[in-house]
């Protein structure tokens, strides 16, 4: 519980009796009647008196066993007894609106919550402990005072009193712009570490799927040879489309064998291994060598496995492409067919470039797709700050390059101001409604 009617509540169904004696925070061990039905129930009563608490307003906790009847019924009674209900995330937007959090700690918080791993919760504890804030506060109070400098100045133009040096100026704006950079290629790192659009590539051997990786790539990654099943284990390789960081995973050529070839069991491992690496992957591209005729039993098949279950993720995405492009002079029949089952397809080819940079197109605007609904709460921050940030750096890039131009004191004046702004944008020193509704909406109730 949180606000000024906490004590006053707890009072009114005795949970606390009388005047409480000292406004220290303290235990009150207690007891509440639920009526004949539930009983009376042990209740602790945490209470933060006074505006020291965690939302910075008198606020409780009452533990208790954690029974749905018996919650249910303690919640309706503090709620007759002049509470309500808590909206999503109003804690902790009590917290920043009292200036105990700013926003990215906030985000951190929820980055608490969520974390899956150990890796993700250590970035949300650093952001909750201040190390995405504080730089950007000292960002912010540094320009502010610059800007209070130049503004001075600009006061007393006339008298020809400068309050700042030009050289002093621009070295302080360009300590800056350092240190926002630092800061904004952290997050950039952050939210690649974590965010990368997952691809993974199937298909018979010899599709061309080693090829693409290493065209998509640029790299030599994966072995390339005429010769069919040269791809065992799974190989992947981390890139960057249009600044979105993708990981795409070679496999191995869908086969199996009877079980007495010698080859059996290690293609069996392939096999399992490359559908484990499918079922984890964001997007699936099935290669199918445009030479080949295949027959509708191929393309059920085909379809079979990509409409398959895929049992750990909700949204994967499945596109066949066409290789080996450059040898058929028109596209196949059959790639109507797979129109009509409504899946995606198009031609491509290693060798000669053909659809390429479509593809890649294609990629990134999926990259872009998941980085909008994946978002966990951290890297929330970072796709919230990185528009803000840039914002923040190209202004002063620009301050510098009015004072090195002697554009003028006023100019100089605006771009501070601008790039003090959108930090502030970030920390949340200015903020919308709609902007805490976006950060705070994304949290459950209670927290
Ligand atoms: N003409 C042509 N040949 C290709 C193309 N892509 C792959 N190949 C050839 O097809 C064969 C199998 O390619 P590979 O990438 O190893 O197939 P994988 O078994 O699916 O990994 C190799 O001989 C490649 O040179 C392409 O776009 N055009
Ligand atoms: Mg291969």
């Amino acid at each position: 519980m949180s606000g000024g009617q906490v004590v006053a509540i707890l009072q009114r169904v005795n949970l606390i009796a009388g005047e409480l004696a000292d406004r220290r925070t303290r235990r009150y061990p207690s007891r509440l009647d639920l009526g004949d039905l539930l009983g009376e129930i042990d209740v602790d009563v945490m209470l933060w008196p006074t505006s020291r608490s965690y939302t910075g307003q008198p606020s409780a906790e009452l533990h208790l066993i954690g029974s749905l009847p018996i919650l249910d019924a303690v919640v309706d009674r503090l709620i007759a007894a002049g509470g309500r209900a808590a909206r999503a995330g109003e804690f902790t937007m009590r917290s920043f609106l009292a200036g105990r959090l700013d926003l990215p700690q906030a985000e951190a918080v929820l980055g608490v919550i969520d974390a899956e791993d150990p890796g993700t919760l250590n970035q949300a504890l650093s952001q909750l402990a201040g190390n995405l804030s504080r730089p950007l506060q000292t960002a912010r109070g540094e320009l502010l005072d610059l800007l209070a400098d130049v503004e001075a100045g600009l006061d007393f133009v006339d008298e020809d009193i400068e309050f700042i040096e030009d050289a002093d100026l621009i070295d302080r704006l360009e300590q800056l712009r350092n240190l926002l950079g630092r800061t904004s290629e952290q997050l950039r790192e952050r939210s690649a570490s974590t965010s990368s659009l997952e691809i993974v590539l199937r298909g018979l051997p010899n599709a061309g799927k080693s090829c693409l990786l290493n065209a998509l790539s640029q790299t030599e990654s994966a072995i390339v040879t005429e010769q069919a099943g040269t791809t065992r284990d799974s190989i992947s390789v981390s890139f960057e489309v249009d600044g979105y960081s993708v990981r795409v995973t070679d496999t191995a050529g869908i086969e199996w064998r009877a079980a007495n070839d010698p080859d059996a069991a290690v293609l069996e491992k392939a096999q399992r291994q490359a559908i484990e690496a499918a079922s984890r992957a964001d997007l699936c591209l099935w290669c199918v060598d445009a030479n080949s005729q295949e027959p509708e039993s191929a393309l059920e098949n085909l379809q079979a496995m990509i409409t398959d279950r895929q049992p750990h993720k909700k949204s994967i995405e499945n596109w066949v492409l066409l290789t080996k492009a450059d040898l058929v002079s028109e596209p196949p029949k059959w790639i109507d067919v797979l129109g009509s089952m409504g899946i995606e397809s198009m031609m491509i080819s290693t060798l000669a470039g053909t659809g390429m940079s479509e593809l890649g197109n294609k990629i990134a605007a999926a990259a872009e797709r998941i980085d909008a609904t994946e978002v966990g709460s951290v890297i929330g921050t970072a796709a919230r700050c990185r528009g803000s940030l840039m914002g923040a750096i190209d202004a002063i890039v620009r301050a510098i390059d009015a004072t090195q131009t002697q554009a003028g004191h006023e100019l100089v004046a605006t771009e501070i101001r601008s790039a003090a702004e959108l930090i502030g944008d970030v920390t949340g020193e200015v903020y919308t409604d709609d902007l805490l509704d976006r950060v705070f909406s994304r949290f459950c109730i209670g927290k």
